[in-house]
């Protein structure tokens, strides 16, 4: 039988990692990992932990307010847009909100709740640069557990450092003004707790909070509870006519026009993903994951290009 795992210590990482923190601490304290009930905690005063988490989150929301770019929804297409864009362009502030708390999008399951996802070919190159491990079918390929392809493309974009996610945040609507060429362009997000936006009808008025971006990823999925949110807001501020509605069911004709038609649909606007197929009126793919894969790639390919031919200045494109 292996030894119970003992390591007794005077721990001196805490007191470093307080001293760069800027805490004035000099007490010292035992831990020790033990399990066979002896296990102690360095000691904490409740009020540290408030303290820990509202000084980083709020901070986080006083540097996001301007954001360079904004990614509305964490599903398959807008994680794969944030992992591209964060990897190409390290310099970027890049927020994305979650209505959800968990995020993830339908991408915790493949079709009709059974757990394995099909990606066909050649988005498998995507899976490869995650280390996404899979078995190959010829034309496609099969990931074991779609949770396995959402945990590490999750844990690889939160890892990124210029990389923020707010989760239990939804877009409530979207900043909509004229810019230096007098044309209307989305220039950022209303933001609410969800938990307030799914109360609205509930309350007396509870306003939202704002973050303004150059440039707006929106990845909200097909039409739902809260899907397709900009391109029916869209439809509502006159920016596009109607809608064009998901069409039935064929996969191949799905995921290229998913993927080919992801582009900038409005000035500041960038739609990816299941989105897509409501405002352009194309066919659902059903449960193949390639598409989205690609076409959040490709958003974040449009989203360089939109920042790389204008000239920002404090989150506003003024020329
Ligand atoms: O919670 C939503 C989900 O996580 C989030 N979202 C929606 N509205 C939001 C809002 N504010 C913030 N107003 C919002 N977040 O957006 C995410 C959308 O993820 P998804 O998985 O639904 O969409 P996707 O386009 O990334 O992937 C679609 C996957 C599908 S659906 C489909 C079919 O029905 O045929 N086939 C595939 C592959």
């Amino acid at each position: 039988m292996a030894p119970a795992l003992t390591i007794p210590s005077v721990d001196e990482a805490p007191l470093l990692q307080a001293k760069k923190n800027g805490v004035d601490s000099q007490t010292k304290f035992e831990v020790l990992e033990n399990y066979d009930g002896e296990y102690r905690f360095a000691p904490i005063e409740e009020a540290q932990v408030s303290r820990a988490m509202i000084k980083r989150y709020f901070n986080m929301m006083y540097d996001r307010a301007v954001s360079d770019v904004v990614i509305i929804g964490a599903g398959s297409a807008g994680l794969s847009c944030a992992y591209h864009l964060a990897k190409s362009r390290p310099d970027l502030k890049i927020t994305i909100l979650e209505a959800n708390v968990a995020p993830g999008g339908g991408a915790w399951l493949g079709g009709q709740l059974m757990t394995p996802m099909v990606v066909r070919k050649p988005a498998d190159r995507f899976l490869t640069e995650l280390g996404v491990p899979f078995e190959d079918e010829g034309a496609f390929v099969v990931i074991k557990h779609a949770a396995l392809f959402t945990s590490t493309i999750l844990s690889k974009v939160l890892s990124f450092p210029n990389v923020v996610m707010m989760n239990a945040t939804a877009v409530e609507d979207l900043i909509i003004r004229e810019d230096y060429q007098g044309k209307q362009r989305v220039a950022g997000v209303v933001t609410n707790w969800t938990l307030v936006a799914l109360n609205h009808d509930t309350q007396s008025c509870m306003d939202p909070n704002v973050i303004t971006a150059p440039v707006i990823v929106t990845a909200t999925g097909h039409d739902g509870p809260m899907g397709a949110f900009s391109a029916k807001r869209l439809v509502s501020t006159g920016l596009l006519k109607e809608l064009g509605n998901m069409r039935g069911l064929d996969m191949n004709r799905a995921e290229p026009a998913i993927v080919n038609g992801t582009r900038e649909v409005v000035p500041g606007l960038i739609m990816t993903g299941m989105e897509l197929s409501e405002h352009d009126g194309s066919n659902r793919m059903g449960p193949t994951f390639g598409a989205m894969f690609a076409s959040g790639i490709k958003a974040a390919k449009e989203a360089i290009r939109v920042l790389d031919t204008h000239q920002v200045v404090n989150g506003k494109i003024v020329a």
